[in-house]
């Protein structure tokens, strides 16, 4: 089973060569996702797009951070195109989670949560934080969590508090893991985008990211 989540972030490209990229690679990924650049340059009739040329688990990354009633509604214009959406938990449980996670439920779509984030700025704010963010994940009980590939000892510190979620890492390539580093710290899934979308050779990449993954969990991995 490939852990591969292929990121789809396009920069003005027509929706065309996305679709071919998308099929050249379908076989080697787990699944897509897509975020505000997909979304806005293509709408949903590029999520349909995206889906005839490779039908994977799609994940729209909206990292939803407001109120309740306007997740909800911003997630209703996703239902029957994403299997999945990713949401901010430093919005907190009381009127914004707790309706959101009921929702998509209801719409037969899972929610991941953003535990922490790649970026060094995520040192800033959300990091000294995660004790608390992690207690609003554990109120949540979402399907899925994101953290950082470029920061793994957040990933194993999730295991190691024995949070269940499947856990989603970007970070890879472009931002400096290594691939397979964290799926060796205990994710489940690598998101990479650039590395393989903007590669000379999208398939091989993708290839070669997958082989990484095998040899990771070859190896063994320290938890998870
Ligand atoms: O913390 C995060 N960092 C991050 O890069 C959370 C994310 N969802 N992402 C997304 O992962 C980002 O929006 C992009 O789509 C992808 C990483 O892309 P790349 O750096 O591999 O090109």
């Amino acid at each position: 089973m490939s852990r591969l989540v292929i990121a789809i972030d396009p920069e003005g490209e027509p929706l065309e060569q996305w679709a071919k990229l998308a099929s050249q690679v379908c076989e080697e990924a787990w699944g897509l996702k897509v975020g505000l650049p997909f979304l806005l340059s293509y709408g949903l009739r590029g999520l349909g797009e995206l889906r005839r040329a490779c039908d994977k688990f799609v994940i729209a990354d909206l990292k939803l951070a407001d109120i309740a009633p306007v997740m909800k509604s911003s997630a209703a214009l996703l239902r029957g195109y994403v299997d999945a959406v990713i949401a901010h938990s430093f919005v907190g449980y009381a009127g914004a989670l707790d309706e959101l996670k009921e929702a998509l439920e209801a719409m037969e779509m899972k929610l991941i949560l953003v535990a922490s984030m790649s970026h060094r700025g995520s040192e800033e704010v959300i990091d000294p934080s995660i004790e608390r963010v992690m207690e609003v994940i554990r109120r949540a009980d979402p399907w899925g969590l994101v953290a950082p590939a470029t920061r793994p000892q957040i990933i194993r510190l999730l295991r190691e508090r024995s949070f269940p979620q499947k856990i989603f890492s970007p970070g890879v390539g472009a931002q400096g893991a290594p691939p397979g580093s964290a799926i060796a710290a205990g994710a489940d899934y690598e998101i990479v985008g650039r590395s393989i979308t903007r590669a000379p050779d999208p398939l091989a990449a993708a290839r070669a990211i997958n082989l990484a993954h095998r040899r990771a969990l070859e190896s063994g991995r320290g938890a998870g």
